[in-house]
């Protein structure tokens, strides 16, 4: 018992005079003492051997020699924390903090913005609706058949087995809705994302974004189509840029006609971007099919319109210069952090 007891002595001062100069040397003390392996443990095993009238005070003694060794362990470690997480001698507190990264646009948010703000300078209003829509809206009401190819179950995400609940697969649904409320003359611009089934690659995705554009009044003519989107080109691209339609074929407009503008990058000489044609298109349009206006109340004896219709991803990835589509969806924020508002 008193060698126990000069033992414990001995580990006492050996604790007290301890100081943590970092973390592995307290947590050294820590599996020393109080460690499954460590001198508390292998002391209380030494009760066995105490005469049974000592058992008392040795059991005291060590209680004591363990919360000693608890509170040497915890004292230690706020001290350390402390010092980690103050300031250190000779640290310079004038100097500027850590920059804060601010935040930046998505690229196609970006281009989206860029394009409803021109034709909002014409006088074009944002008009929005659901991406879950019914077959009339989304096909019926303009003018496709039962049987038309767009309808295709591989093309379409139709929802819990319903063929009456579907993802839209243009904002024209958007239009539609519009017109149906009847208020004319119509001036609206329907940006959103639209879902088509096709095979992911870098160059098409089974979403993407999209704005149409639809005015209905009287006396609309394919001039003012011509006029509006020559503006928008203008806009968008600059004065230098030329453009050109070419008849097209869409069930909701007739005519139709796809317009092209000169390659941004060749501007006309013929490089890969534009397949040596000179030629990129951007957006398909036309005068609204007499049938789509009646479908959604509108006389069409009395009012016309045209209609257009275009992809944002496309053009944002030639402005940009992006090769692989899937990076607008994949918020790897060294992607995202490269657009900044300025453009
Ligand atoms: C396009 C091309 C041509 C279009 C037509 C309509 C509606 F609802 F008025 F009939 N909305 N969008 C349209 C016309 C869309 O996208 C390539």
């Amino acid at each position: 018992m008193e060698e126990l007891l000069s033992q414990i002595a001995l580990h006492k001062e050996e604790m007290r005079a301890f100081e943590a100069a970092d973390a592995p040397s307290l947590e050294a003390f820590r599996i020393r003492f109080l460690g499954p392996k460590g001198i508390i443990k292998a002391l209380m095993g030494e009760m066995k051997q105490v005469p049974a009238a000592q058992k008392k005070e040795f059991g005291m003694v060590m209680n004591a020699l363990k919360s000693d060794a608890e509170q040497k362990y915890e004292s230690c470690r706020a001290a350390l924390f402390v010092q980690a997480s103050t300031t250190r001698p000779g640290q310079d507190l004038t100097l500027p903090g850590d920059p804060v990264r601010i935040g930046s646009r998505h690229p196609i948010t970006l281009m989206r913005n860029r394009i409803v703000s021109i034709f909002s300078r014409l006088g074009f209003a944002v008009a929005e609706g659901p991406e879950m829509e019914d077959d009339w809206h989304n096909f019926t009401a303009l003018n496709l058949d039962e049987d038309h190819p767009a309808r295709d179950m591989q093309d379409t995400f139709y929802l819990s087995k319903s063929p009456d609940r579907l993802l839209r697969t243009h904002t024209s649904n958007v239009q539609i809705r519009e017109m149906q409320k009847g208020r004319l003359p119509i001036r609206i611009v329907c940006p959103g994302r639209v879902y088509r089934n096709e095979t992911v690659s870098a160059r098409s995705h089974c979403f993407f974004h999209q704005v149409e554009g639809l005015y209905i009044n009287e006396q609309v003519s394919f001039a003012d189509l011509k006029q509006t989107l020559y503006f928008f080109v203008q806009e968008m691209f600059g004065t230098a840029v030329k453009i050109r339609f070419r008849p097209s074929f869409f069930p909701f407009t007739e005519p139709s006609a796809e317009m092209d503008i000169s390659c941004l990058l060749c501007h006309g000489e013929g490089c890969n971007v534009c397949k040596h044609t000179g030629w990129l298109e951007i957006l398909g349009c036309g005068m609204v099919h007499p049938k789509v206006l009646s479908n959604c109340g509108i006389d069409p004896d009395r009012y016309q319109g045209f209609a257009f219709g275009m992809g944002i991803e496309r053009p944002a990835m030639l402005k940009y210069g992006i090769t692989d589509i899937r990076l607008f969806s994949e918020n790897d924020v060294r992607f995202l952090q490269q657009f900044t508002a300025a453009y």
